[in-house]
């Protein structure tokens, strides 16, 4: 009684797995709320270009929100229009914050980040990524002395 008990939740379970949103299995190496890097091509992948522009000494980026769909993925084309240094790091608020901490304790740190990458002056930079979860994150730039003064892009997943 207790095999066939056992045996009846393993097919229900088979079957609620066949049933869940169709996202590739998650990469434990990565620890990213909003989801982890991918590589190589997708069948289905979104181009999404963000500008780092310089508005009279004021950094402006845009769109200043993005929305997309729990699974997709989406290659980011980031283009630094200005005359210095920049990064955009995906995460949440408190990831965030803690990185730019982190940054402003050691500066001279070299980020191996996965969820970001930093981009030198007029340059443009690709990161292609798979959003897992949905929620509310950020994209911002965690340069110290940017991080506190500069606007953030909200990047909502639904
Ligand atoms: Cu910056």
């Amino acid at each position: 009684m207790l095999r066939i008990t056992i045996a009846a939740a393993l097919i229900s379970g088979t079957t609620f797995a066949a049933a869940a949103p169709r996202v590739p299995a998650v990469d434990s190496h990565y620890n990213y709320a909003a989801g982890q890097p991918v590589k190589g091509k997708w069948k289905s992948t979104t181009p999404v270009a963000v500008v780092y522009s310089d508005k009279g000494g004021k950094l402006v980026i845009t769109p200043e929100q993005l929305k997309f769909k729990r699974g997709q993925v989406v290659k980011f084309s980031i283009r630094n229009d200005t005359a210095v240094k920049h990064e955009f790091v995906l995460g949440t608020t408190t990831e965030n914050l803690g990185h730019a901490e982190t940054m402003r304790i050691s500066p001279d740190l070299e980020r191996h980040e996965v969820n970001g990458r930093v981009m030198k002056p007029n340059s443009t930079v690709e990161l292609q990524w798979q959003f897992i979860n949905t929620g509310k994150f950020q994209f911002a730039c965690l340069v110290p002395g940017h991080a506190e003064t500069e606007s953030r892009g909200e990047v909502i997943v639904e």
